[in-house]
């Protein structure tokens, strides 16, 4: 566990630098606790990708806490701040599920949307080598025919991960192949079966269009699927993830946010800014290319993960 969790902390460290340590380094230059200081606090939230009403709304608690508790020694500013940003990741803690951990219905069908690029296929492959491990059986449908390549990567990642796959030719309408693919798993009792589809950008009403066809016919196989539609969001692109997930939504109606290259990003400022203008939950993080670079998103690990000061960071 501690291991673990030595290992998620190294992961988001890039995020953590470029934003709790900022926050830590403007606070420890500046001997007093003014508006300046507050200002220099709120822009590196900006531009940190935390979203310019999430940071007004997070200073405006600042100044209030401070102010009624008459604080001027800038490190008690640090850990009201702190206090204040832990608190909006907590908000929704108890509504917090294991991704993995899912209901007895046979197949479980999870489907995968995003733009071009978010990590959508990778993300399939390592969700599949989970469910694998736990000994479901798994198929994962190659909804994404545009391109040969993009079905032999994913081809790769079924192998890796030891799942079938229902593929096609190339160029293949993706709702037949995906509702072959459903229907395959219905007939066969699998368990769970991941859906990977070709990636979209969320202002080509065409291919939004696509997705509400994949869902029928995703229905027309299994009434009651897709129990989980899950929107890929790459933390890099910051403020237009929250656009994304709206158009998403309104093609087909999401339920979840796989939030990948965690690793890579220095603005972790993001998952404030998806906590506050979004519904739907964050369910998975994605953490890196490699087969376990996954995990829930659980809100104690990672706020232990992010937040950390470096006092133990040799456990
Ligand atoms: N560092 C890092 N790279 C990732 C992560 N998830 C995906 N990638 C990389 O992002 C690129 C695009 O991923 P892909 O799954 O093909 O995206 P898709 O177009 O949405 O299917 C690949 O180079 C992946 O290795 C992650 O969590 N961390
Ligand atoms: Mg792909």
């Amino acid at each position: 566990m501690l291991s673990k969790l030595k290992n998620l902390r190294n992961k988001l460290s890039k995020s953590k630098s470029g934003f709790i340590d900022k926050i830590s380094e403007v606070i420890r230059g500046r001997g007093v606790v003014d508006e300046e200081l507050f200002d220099e606090i709120e822009e590196i939230m900006i531009k940190n990708d935390t979203g310019a009403e999430m940071a007004a709304h997070i200073m405006d608690k600042l100044r209030e806490e401070i102010r009624a508790d008459k604080i001027s020694d800038p490190e008690v500013v640090q850990i009201y701040l702190m206090d204040i940003l832990q608190n909006i990741l907590f908000k929704d803690v108890e509504d917090e599920k294991d991704f993995f951990d899912i209901p007895d219905i046979k197949p479980f069908v999870i489907v995968f949307v995003g733009v071009n690029g978010t990590g959508k296929t990778t993300t399939i492959g390592k969700v599949a080598n989970r469910f694998a491990q736990a000994g479901k059986k798994v198929l994962i449908v190659a909804g994404d025919t545009f391109r040969a390549a993009a079905i032999d990567q994913v081809a790769i990642w079924a192998e890796r991960a030891g799942v079938q796959i229902m593929r096609s030719e190339p160029d293949r309408d993706p709702a037949a192949v995906i509702y072959d693919g459903v229907a395959s798993a219905v007939a066969k009792a699998y368990d769970v079966v991941l859906i990977d589809t070709a990636g979209r950008q969320h202002t080509k009403e065409r291919l939004m269009k696509e997705l509400s066809k994949i869902d029928r016919s995703i229905k027309k196989a299994c009434p009651d699927a897709p129990h989980e539609t899950i929107l890929v969001v790459d933390s890099t692109t910051g403020q237009n993830a929250i656009s994304q997930a709206k158009h998403f939504d309104e093609a087909i109606k999401l339920t979840g946010i796989a939030l990948t290259k965690f690793d890579g990003t220095a603005k972790g400022g993001i998952i404030f800014n998806l906590k506050q203008n979004l519904k739907i939950p964050v369910r998975l993080l994605g953490v890196g290319e490699g087969i376990d670079d996954i995990e829930n998103f659980d809100t104690v690990r990672f706020v232990k993960a992010f937040f950390d000061r470096g006092e133990d960071s040799d456990r």
